[in-house]
């Protein structure tokens, strides 16, 4: 196993060119509390310097902690948000966030084997909130193991999540690095493991590689921290990073980076009647070196 250096320098948000930046897709929920979903993912995609596009899935009324409603859309409307994205836009990495049914996943399956085939793609297995709402319907984990996983470049499950797919709880360190490698196997393709749940006083994450290569990448456990959305965000920098051509490692690599300090220094706000709110802070203005003394991807 080789360890990533994740805790202590901070990335660059790293566009050689504004004038074309890359460009990245998002296909996930709206969160009007703007923490998670489509929200979180564009304000990810902007600080790497990448043009983000959407295409919604379902719109999800909620704040941190709470969800009151999901209306999902008409697939046949997401399959064409997802069609005029990918015949206008020269996309170079695509992600899935809550997708909510099987209509929604056949729908995407439907048009990324016509016109997306060759795209990287991040599938971050959305199926609970942290509030404990359901974001997927029962019946749509078939789908996701059947249909969506099997053409991922990278699946990010939470281990709750990983449990799911593998049909094993998953408990320490160890567990996780096992339940990786045989996700990895028995889909074909790499996991990225996050153990931010896992006891100890670090977030340790594992990269679990299609070949088999497992890379470990640390952060500190930030205690008190309570927001939602780090899941949608860590899978966008990602997807973003590929957008500007990195390779999965240094994509994982440098979205660690960037996950640290977005909750380490997490936005909070007090209201007058409902007390503190908590949001993960994707701006990390004084950190970031200008955009001429990034550097290019390899
Ligand atoms: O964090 C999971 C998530 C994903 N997508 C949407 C959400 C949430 C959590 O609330 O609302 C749209």
């Amino acid at each position: 196993m080789q360890n990533a250096d994740t805790s202590d320098h901070i990335p660059a948000p790293v566009s050689g060119n504004f004038q074309t930046p890359p460009v990245a897709l998002t296909i996930a929920g709206s969160d009007n509390s703007a923490g998670a979903g489509i929200q979180a993912d564009l304000k990810t995609f902007t600080h790497f310097g990448v043009y983000g596009l959407t295409a919604v899935t379902c719109v999800v009324a909620e704040v941190p902690g709470k969800v009151t409603a999901i209306q999902p859309i008409e697939p046949r409307i997401l399959e064409d948000q997802v069609r005029l994205s990918l015949d206008a836009f020269p996309v170079a990495a695509i992600k899935t966030g809550m997708l909510f049914s099987v209509e929604i996943i056949e729908a995407i399956l439907r048009i990324l084997d016509q016109r997306g085939a060759s795209i990287p793609l991040v599938v971050d297995p959305v199926m609970v909130a942290t509030s404990g709402s359901k974001l997927l319907q029962d019946n749509a984990i078939a789908a996701y193991e059947e249909k969506l996983i099997p053409r991922a470049t990278l699946v990010t499950p939470n281990l709750d999540e990983a449990a799911v797919l593998l049909g094993e709880a998953i408990r320490s360190l160890d567990d996780m690095e096992r339940a990786g490698r045989k996700l990895a196997e028995k889909f074909r393709t790499s996991f990225l493991m996050k153990g931010g749940h896992l006891p100890g006083g670090v977030a340790v994450d594992l990269l679990v590689e299609s070949g088999g290569l497992v890379t470990r990448l640390e952060g500190p456990f930030v205690s008190g921290v309570d927001t939602h959305g780090s899941g949608c965000t860590y899978s966008s920098a990602i997807t973003a990073n590929l957008a500007h051509g990195y390779s999965l490692r240094e994509a994982v690599s440098l979205s660690k980076s960037f996950m640290n300090q977005a909750i380490q220094r997490s936005f909070s706000w007090q209201h007058p009647h409902s007390g503190k709110v908590m949001a993960l802070n994707h701006f990390q203005h004084e950190a970031a070196p200008s955009a001429s003394h990034a550097e290019p991807p390899a």
